[in-house]
């Protein structure tokens, strides 16, 4: 089942577990900062794997357009979900306990040619590049978003100035 409410989303932000949230909410406050509506669920490749395939298999039809998934450890979610829907995939993978995220990120990046996985950095700043990734996708085909992207850049660069001042 795809939990949605009120506008259709565009953008689905899944994780393997309640846990990843403090990662996977950066995703989030990118996509609310460009006023992307999207969804946010729980849905585990080992838990419950019969949910994701159905959420794979409902995604396109649902109206999304781009998912981002995250995981930790042996992170097959990302993975598991691009083996079952075109659309683009975005993993996320998030730092664990035992081996800092190294598991996570290397159970995500390694696809076999012809099931993409776009992967970003580990932890926080993947999440963020993640939201930011998909915003840029939705760009290609939205001028609201591809101006608000230049804006956002924009600012990234003035605070780089402005932290000069800091150099006392
Ligand atoms: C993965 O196992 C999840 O993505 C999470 O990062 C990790 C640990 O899950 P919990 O034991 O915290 O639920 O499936």
């Amino acid at each position: 089942m795809i939990m949605t409410e009120g506008t259709t989303p565009e953008v689905a932000v899944i994780m393997g577990s309640a846990s990843d949230w403090e990662t996977m909410k950066h995703a989030c406050e990118i996509l609310d900062r460009f006023q992307v509506p999207y969804l946010k669920q729980v849905v585990s490749a080992h838990r419950t794997p019969e949910l994701m395939a159905e959420f794979a298999h409902n995604a396109r039809e649902a109206g999304l357009k781009v998912i981002i998934a995250g995981a930790g450890g042996a992170a097959h979610l990302p993975g598991m979900v691009a083996a079952q829907t075109t659309l683009p995939v975005i993993g996320v993978p998030v730092r664990s306990h035992a081996l800092s995220g190294w598991d996570s990120l290397l159970s995500i990046v390694q696809m076999p040619g012809g099931i993409p996985v776009a992967t970003t950095a580990v932890g926080n700043s993947g999440a963020t590049n993640a939201g930011l990734l998909a915003v840029q996708m939705l760009s290609a085909f939205d001028p609201r978003l591809a101006d608000a992207l230049a804006d956002y850049r924009e600012e990234l660069k003035e605070k780089v100035t402005e932290s000069n001042a800091q150099l006392v």
